[in-house]
C-alpha cells in the first residue's frame, strides 16, 4: 500500500465504492491499520464535514462530502501526470506561496500543490494582499522544477493565466479574457490573480511557484473597499455556485497538460493558447511601469511575451512589465 495517509486513502476507498457500505474490517484490512485506527479517522473526516453514516453489521456509507480541498478527494479521478502527483491541504495557512517555499526547499517533489481553504497573509504581487475568506475561493500553489535559465521563468506566468483561463471558459460557458501579464478577467473584472516566485542561482531555477488565486463563489460584499482593480467571481457571473473540487481537478489537469507541452515545444504553445483570450491587440492603453507610464496602441506580443507598443509618434516599443489599463 502506498504512503499515503490514511484518512486519505479511506475517503479514496469511499470514492471508489460510491454509495456502498463498507464494513470497518475490510477497510481495516485494504489499508493495513486497526480498526481503532480506521474508528478514529472516521471521527476526524467527520470533524472536517464529511458526513459518514455507521450501520451495525453493515459499516461506514459516505453520505456527503463538504466541498474542502482534501487531498484524498481531489486525487480521486484526477489523472494528471505531474501536476498534483503530492497534495497538501491546509485549512488554513499564513499563504500557500510561503508554504509551497518551504516544501520546495525541502525537496518537494515536481508538480507539489499546496491547497488551502484561507489564507491569513495571502500575498500579491509587490507586497500587495489578497483577500482569502474560507469556504469559497481557491487558493493554490504549484512547485515546478523547469530546466530553463532565470530570465524565462516569466514564461511560466502566461501558462498559468492561459490554464486558468480555459479552466474558466469550461466550467462557466463564459468566456474570460488575460491582462497581459497575469490577471484573468470576465466582463473586464478581475476573477483570478497569479503570484509566480522564483528561487534561482544566475544560470539555474531551482524551483519556481505558481501560485494561483481564482474567486470562486466570493460574494460581492466579501470583496476589499479599496480594490485597484475592479473584481469579481465566477458565482457572481453566472449565479451559480461552482464546485471548489471539480473547478480545482479540473485546473490541476490543464496545468499539467500545457505544462508538458511547454517541456516537450518550449513557449510557442503556451503563448498561442494565452493569446486566444488576450483581447486587447489593436487598442490603446497605458502601461504603469512603476518608474514611468506610456501609452500607445497593442501592436501584440513578441515570441518572448513582451508587449509591443505603438507610440503617439509612430515609434515601436518592447515592454518587459507593467499594469495595462485599457483607454
Ligand atoms: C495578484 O496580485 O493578483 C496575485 C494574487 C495571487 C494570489 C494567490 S492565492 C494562492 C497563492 N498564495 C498566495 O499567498 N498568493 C497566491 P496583484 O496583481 O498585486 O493584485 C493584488 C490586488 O488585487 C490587491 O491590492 C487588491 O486591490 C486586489 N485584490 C485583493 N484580493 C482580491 C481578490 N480576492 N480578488 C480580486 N482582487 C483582489
Amino acid at each position: 500500500m502506498s504512503r499515503q495517509p490514511v484518512d486519505e486513502q479511506i475517503l479514496r476507498l469511499f470514492h471508489d465504492h460510491a454509495g456502498e457500505f463498507l464494513s470497518g474490517e475490510r477497510i481495516s484490512r485494504e489499508l493495513g491499520v486497526s480498526r481503532t485506527a480506521v474508528w478514529k479517522r472516521i471521527g476526524r473526516l467527520r470533524d472536517l464535514g464529511y458526513r459518514i453514516e455507521a450501520v451495525t453489521s453493515r459499516g461506514y456509507r459516505l453520505s456527503a462530502a463538504p466541498d474542502l480541498l482534501h487531498p484524498g478527494q481531489l486525487k480521486a479521478g484526477l489523472g494528471t501526470e505531474l501536476v498534483g502527483r503530492e497534495v497538501i491541504y491546509f485549512p488554513e495557512t499564513d499563504s500557500t506561496n510561503i508554504r509551497a517555499h518551504d516544501l520546495a526547499r525541502a525537496g518537494a517533489v515536481e508538480g507539489t500543490v499546496v491547497v488551502a481553504d484561507r489564507q491569513s497573509a495571502g500575498r500579491g504581487r509587490l507586497g500587495r494582499r489578497w483577500e482569502s475568506p474560507p469556504g469559497v475561493n481557491l487558493y493554490a500553489s504549484v512547485v515546478l522544477r523547469p530546466t530553463i535559465p532565470p530570465r524565462h521563468a516569466a514564461q511560466l506566468t502566461f501558462l498559468s493565466a492561459a490554464a486558468v483561463a480555459r479552466c474558466v471558459e469550461e466550467s462557466t460557458g463564459l468566456r474570460p479574457t488575460v491582462k497581459w501579464p497575469n490577471d484573468v478577467l470576465l466582463g473586464g473584472r478581475k476573477v483570478a490573480g497569479l503570484l509566480n516566485e522564483l528561487d534561482a542561482e544566475t544560470e539555474r531555477i531551482h524551483y519556481l511557484i505558481l501560485g494561483i488565486g481564482v474567486n470562486l463563489n466570493m460574494r460581492a460584499d466579501q470583496f476589499p473597499a479599496d480594490l485597484r482593480y475592479p473584481a469579481t467571481s465566477l458565482a457572481i457571473e453566472t449565479g451559480r455556485t461552482v464546485e471548489r473540487l471539480a473547478f480545482t481537478r479540473l485546473l490541476l489537469g490543464h496545468l499539467d497538460r500545457l505544462y508538458r507541452e511547454y517541456r516537450a515545444r518550449g513557449f510557442a504553445p503556451v503563448l498561442e493558447a494565452w493569446q486566444a483570450f488576450f483581447d486587447l491587440v489593436g487598442r490603446p492603453v497605458e502601461v504603469d511601469c512603476q518608474e514611468y507610464r506610456i501609452s500607445g496602441q497593442v501592436l501584440g506580443l513578441d515570441a518572448d511575451g513582451a508587449l509591443v507598443l505603438r507610440l503617439a509618434g509612430g515609434m515601436e516599443q518592447r515592454v518587459l512589465s507593467g499594469d495595462v489599463r485599457p483607454l
